[in-house]
């Protein structure tokens, strides 16, 4: 057992190695015809500290590493940094569960999963990595969001918000999911609450149309964010109260329906409901109760149809004869449009369960195209009646008609209106950014002059009682206002974390810099190349990255509106579940596996297999990456990671796959020590004659290098490992020579196209291989296009669709002699037997099929 590979003191040795010579440092190019625009700039979505890692980093993080590396290896000046997204609940969680601080708890955690992805051999420079929890950085946010407030970029308004009464903080529409906290899981309650919003909307328009420029991005990423702003193009209307000095102001997409119209609805937050309900108290009621409904468009679907008539009346735009009433409606949601609607119950699945329940009229104004479907309610397409100018036009044109008409009558506009809400910032929570303004009785809000900047975190807070620490602080808050000196009171909220994370990828570029982002860094950098991360984050991170850049471009700092040129949207890992008898899950390592079938550990009684889903701490169905790394290595995890499946795609986590990875960087580690005596040394020139089995195998190497280059290159990881496995067979059958020139060649080959995946091993085998520049300062093997290039096609041969053979041919090869070689075959002549052939279909370079 002498020639055994030994991962653990391998691994450790490169690692060490790696750190102590500074060669992921960034500026460290490794090509001498390195050119100033030849940089890649690689991030995967930085993790949050949770403790420790889970095998979701370790695809996600090795996914990363293997395009980074490749990168380098191509000559490029390579930014691949490393960092941690660190203020959020949890950490409060863990301080009220555990009786720590959020700030220890965190840093600890950063130590523990610093040290996880260290022993995975990450290329990354350590000494880039920043923390958002550091004062260092969200001192410079600060900064940043009072040059937000200089530029108008965001606003203070009071109104109503989705309360979680769990975590005891505002969220965002983006964060509430079902109507529940997307964190606490707890049904939403509405509130009203004076918060800092930022004008995303101002970018809607822009956000939207530049997604069809955003090449590099995945079809279903680009969609959803589509959906998500969700532009609507219609026309806004105001209906005049009778009686009253207001009007009511109401979006709708269609003005082609208003002779249709029956009613009108408000919203139970809508400003004139709140007004009219202090001398209702019935009102008053009917607005309490639906604030206790859930607020996702899902759950106001779902929700029974309710109304409140308010005995209000509203004048008809086109016919001032024409009266409506005025309800409120609990599926009129306060943040869309404007929180009220006129409603056309024939057109309309909504309006028609509403008007059918409390017995409104319902008027049919667009007849169907076919007579088939006359059924009410009826959303398709047809032709406008019972609607006087309108009658007889098609949807399209009554939109514009009676567009042009409100116009007219200036009682209406034409109005795009986008589901995208300007997003409010403020949480009242202790461990995150504190926002920094102070609020002076005289002056109003005043933000903190930035030369005091920044606002530090008190460290010295409780939490016994949920709420915000920083609000109970006994005397933190306590300030003189910067402009009038009088005492004054800082804000003791603080910034969503999804702040944090809209602009860290700008802060990498100039990590430690004093001004929060330097102009010169980013220009080299950004955008970023490729980034790497979940599809959970497709929505709101994304899209707020986006907006980041845009309101930073406003504010001087950067000159590019989209941050992100290529992203990945890597697929989940996922494992088999198991159950107990009692149906309690268990942890794979529980499992015993006799004769193919499991039983529980301990009493052996038999175990439930269930579906493989993504690996969940609920469900017990994870592997823990510090396990596989104690016994197999980072590279066997690394391999396993990125084997078999397309990196977009859920990974299955085997238990032989893993092992299956383990034996062949053992093949690996044995197909180049066996050999190394046989090889020609470093320093000999390729000889002028090479036997045929040599040349054979040069093409085989040069074949390779240019097609993992190209999988490389495309994110085709699985792929480049199956030819360089398959590769590593070839090198086996292959029989050595006295001082082999053209082995050395493919064995270096083979060690240099596996860096970026195993680089530990790979490493080890250069030095072996006699070389004394680390593998990761080297660039790649080029390939020879003569030697790369197809001489033989192999061409299959079908008779009426079946395959019967195929051919060996040089490429040039015609396709008459092809077809002449073709119906030589044995095989075809039997499957032709005496029938005529009608013809010949030629598929080049693949198929040949005769059609009898
Ligand atoms: C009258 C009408 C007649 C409508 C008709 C539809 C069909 P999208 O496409 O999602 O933009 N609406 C407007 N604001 C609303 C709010 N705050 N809460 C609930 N519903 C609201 O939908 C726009 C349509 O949704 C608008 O067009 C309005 O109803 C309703 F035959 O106006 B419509
Ligand atoms: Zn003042």
């Amino acid at each position: 057992m002498k020639n055994r590979y030994n991962a653990r003191t391998i691994e450790k040795k490169w690692q060490d190695y790696w750190q102590k010579n500074n060669v992921f440092a960034h500026d460290q190019s490794i090509a001498s015809s390195h050119k100033e625009d030849k940089k890649c700039y690689v991030l995967e979505m930085f993790p949050y500290p949770s403790g420790k890692i889970h095998m979701g980093h370790v695809r996600n993080y090795s996914i990363g590493d293997a395009m980074a590396r490749f990168k380098k290896a191509s000559g490029y000046d390579v930014l691949h940094p490393m960092g941690w997204d660190a203020f959020g609940m949890p950490a409060e969680n863990a301080a009220m569960e555990h009786k720590t601080h959020p700030k220890g708890w965190t840093y600890k955690n950063i130590e523990n999963m610093r040290a996880q992805f260290f022993k995975l051999g990450y290329a990354i420079d350590w000494s880039q990595e920043f923390a958002t929890c550091a004062p260092e950085y969200y001192g410079q946010e600060q900064k940043l969001f009072i040059d937000f407030l200089e530029n108008d970029l965001v606003y203070r308004k009071e109104g109503w918000v989705n309360w979680d009464p769990v975590d005891h903080t505002v969220l965002a529409n983006e964060q509430v999911i079902d109507g529940k906290g997307w964190r606490s899981g707890a049904p939403v309650e509405k509130r009203k609450l004076s918060q800092w919003f930022l004008r995303i909307t101002d970018f809607a328009q822009e956000l939207l149309d530049e997604l069809d420029n955003l090449h590099g991005w995945p079809e279903r990423v680009r969609l959803m964010q589509k959906n998500w702003i969700g532009e609507s193009q219609g026309a806004h209307i105001s209906f005049p109260l009778v009686d009253q000095s207001t009007s009511i102001d109401v979006f709708t997409t269609r003005p082609d329906t208003l002779f249709g119209a029956s009613f009108c609805a408000l919203s139970a937050q809508h400003p004139l409901a709140e007004k009219w309900s202090h001398t209702n108290s019935e009102l008053a009621s009917f607005i309490k109760e639906c604030q206790k409904q859930g607020t996702s468009e899902v759950d106001i679907e779902k929700a029974e149809k309710k109304g409140f008539d308010t005995g209000y009346q509203v004048v008809h735009p086109f016919d001032p004869t024409i009266t409506l009433p005025v309800y409120i409606a609990n599926f009129v949601l306060m943040e869309y449009g404007t929180g009220a609607i006129f409603a056309c119950p024939a057109h309309d699945e909504r309006d028609y369960a509403f008007a059918k329940k409390y017995n409104l009229p319902i008027l049919p104004v667009v007849k169907p195209t076919s007579d088939e479907n006359t059924t009410l309610p009826y959303t398709g397409d047809g032709t406008i009646v019972n609607s006087d100018f309108l009658n007889g036009l098609d949807i399209t044109t009554a939109k514009k008609n009676a567009i042009q008409k409100l116009e007219e009558l200036k009682t209406g506009k034409k109005q795009t209106t986008f589901r995208l809400r300007d997003w409010g910032v403020s949480r009242q929570r202790y461990w995150g950014c504190p926002i920094p303004i102070i609020h002076c009785d005289v002056c109003g809000a005043v933000p903190v002059p930035k030369s005091e900047l920044p606002v530090l975190l008190p460290e010295d807070v409780s939490f016994d009682k949920p709420g915000n620490p920083l609000e109970r602080h006994p005397t933190w808050k306590h300030t003189s206002c910067p402009k009038c000196q009088k005492p004054a009171l800082r804000e003791t909220d603080t910034f969503d974390t999804f702040f944090e994370s809209s602009w860290y990828f700008l802060r990498f570029c100039s990590p430690h810099g004093e001004e929060p982002i330097d102009k010169t860094a980013v220009k080299k950098w950004m955008p970023v190349d490729h980034y790497i991360g979940g599809i959970e984050h497709a929505v709101m991170h994304l899209l707020y990255a986006r907006f980041f850049t845009r309101a930073l471009k406003k504010c001087g700092y950067v000159n590019i509106e989209e941050p992100f040129l290529n992203l990945m949207t890597q697929g989940m890992v996922c494992h088999e579940t198991y159950q107990d008898q009692e149906g309690n899950w268990l942890y794979p390592e529980d499992v015993l596996w006799e004769s193919k079938k499991p039983f529980k550990k301990g009493d052996h009684s038999p175990v439930h297999v269930g579906r493989v889903t993504k690996m969940s701490k609920s469900k017990k169905n994870v592997v823990d990456p510090e396990k596989i790394l104690s016994a197999y290595g980072a590279d066997t995890a690394r391999l396993f990671t990125l084997s078999d499946t397309p990196v977009e795609r859920d990974l299955e986590w085997s238990d032989s796959g893993i092992e299956g990875c383990w034996k062949f960087i053992h093949r690996l580690w044995r197909v180049v020590t066996d050999n190394l005596n046989s090889l020609s040394t470093l320093e000999d020139m390729k000889p002028e004659n090479l036997s045929s089995p040599a040349q054979e195998l040069r093409k085989k190497t040069h074949k390779t290098i240019q097609i993992v280059q190209q999988d490389f290159h495309h994110f085709r990881l699985n792929c480049a490992i199956a030819r360089i496995r398959e590769f590593a067979n070839f090198i086996e059958s292959y029989k050595a020579d006295n001082k082999d020139w053209a082995l050395r060649e493919a064995l270096e080959t083979l060690v240099q196209l596996c860096n970026p995946i195993t680089p530990h091993l790979t490493e080890e085998l250069w030095s072996l291989l006699g070389h004394k520049k680390s593998l990761a300062l080297t660039l790649w093997p080029q390939a020879d296009p003569a030697l790369a290039k197809d001489d033989c096609m192999t061409i299959a041969i079908q008779v009426k669709g079946k395959m019967r053979g195929t051919i060996e041919v040089p490429v040039e090869t015609s396709q008459k002699n092809i077809e002449q070689q073709a119906l030589s075959l044995d095989s075809v002549k039997r499957a032709i037997d005496q029938q005529t052939i009608k013809k010949v279909i030629y598929v080049p370079k693949r198929i040949i099929n005769i059609v009898i």
